[in-house]
């Protein structure tokens, strides 16, 4: 049985109000705090789930990011949609028009900016509206045409919460499956190679990778981390640099349970 570790960048997209920031508190229990992170009008929630496979098992932990839905915004909105490796397109059922927005607008956008991505789109506010209506039926048949898959869903009653976030992490789990068998990826041993990890991870979680190399150059020249040579001292220290940036760029949590992971790696790694 092999085992896999994967992290991905899910982002919720559609007009204001159609429930996204409702359905990701319905699925993310331990919600890490509830206020938007102003500066970039997002906030991020983390959520760990395993899928089986023969011969597989795979953890799949989703960054699911949550992005101001108004237009307006459009310019916050493509900064945080770049490096998204998944999308859930989110149309409220009780507003025909936001069905529509997902083709002519949200799915234009994504491809714009992160190209062909798994994707699955939802009708929200099932408790308000007939499953038969004509917006859920315009939202399946969109959904079959393009060969995304679609649920019905309400945040308020919890139907199908979870399924959509189970059928996007089946699909961004088929990918890896599909993927040529790499070498096996064994997990980083030498304190380098941990280094290495961590700034993938760090750039992986940040999503602007530009700005995430600026942070780690940075940081790790303030800790005086010599890449070729690293001290697991200095690595230490540029960690607690990077957490503070993932303060700001994620949650206070999120930015904790990174830095414990990433001190207890680098400890163990051989030096
Ligand atoms: P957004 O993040 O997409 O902008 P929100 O949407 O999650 O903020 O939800 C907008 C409003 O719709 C909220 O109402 C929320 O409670 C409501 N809502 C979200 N999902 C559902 C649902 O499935 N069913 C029903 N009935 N309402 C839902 P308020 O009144 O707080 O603005
Ligand atoms: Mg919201």
């Amino acid at each position: 049985m092999e085992l896999r570790e994967i992290l991905k960048k899910i982002v919720l997209l559609g007009d204001g109000g159609v429930g996204k920031t409702s359905l990701i508190a319905r699925y993310v229990v331990n919600k890490f705090d509830d206020k938007y992170i102003a500066t970039i009008g997002t906030k991020v929630s983390k959520k760990d789930i395993q899928v089986v496979k023969p011969n597989l098992i795979v953890n799949l932990r989703m960054m699911i990011w949550d992005i101001l839905g108004q237009k307006e915004y459009s310019k916050i909105r493509t900064s945080s949609l770049s490096g998204a490796q998944g999308v859930i397109l989110v149309a409220d059922l009780s507003r025909p028009e936001t069905v529509n927005n997902l083709q002519s607008f949200w799915l234009k956008e994504v491809q714009q900016v992160v190209g062909k991505v798994p994707t699955v789109m939802v009708g929200n506010k099932t408790d308000m509206v007939d499953k038969g209506s004509m917006a859920a039926t315009i939202l399946e048949s969109t959904g079959q045409k393009l060969g995304i898959p679609t649920l019905l869903s309400s945040a308020k009653t919890g139907e199908n919460v979870e399924e959509m976030f189970l059928t996007l992490g089946d699909i961004l789990v088929a990918d890896v499956v599909a993927a040529q068998p790499r070498a096996k990826e064994k997990a980083p041993q030498t304190l380098a190679e941990v280094v290495d990890f961590i700034i993938q991870d760090f750039c992986a979680q940040y999503g602007d990778l530009e700005k995430a190399m600026l942070i780690v150059q940075h940081q790790f020249e303030d800790a005086g981390v010599d890449i070729r040579r690293p001290s697991k001292e200095a690595v230490l220290q540029a960690l607690d640099g990077l957490a503070k940036a993932e303060e700001l760029s994620l949650t206070k949590s999120v930015a904790r349970v990174n830095l414990e992971e990433r001190q207890r790696m680098v400890i163990l790694s051989k030096g």
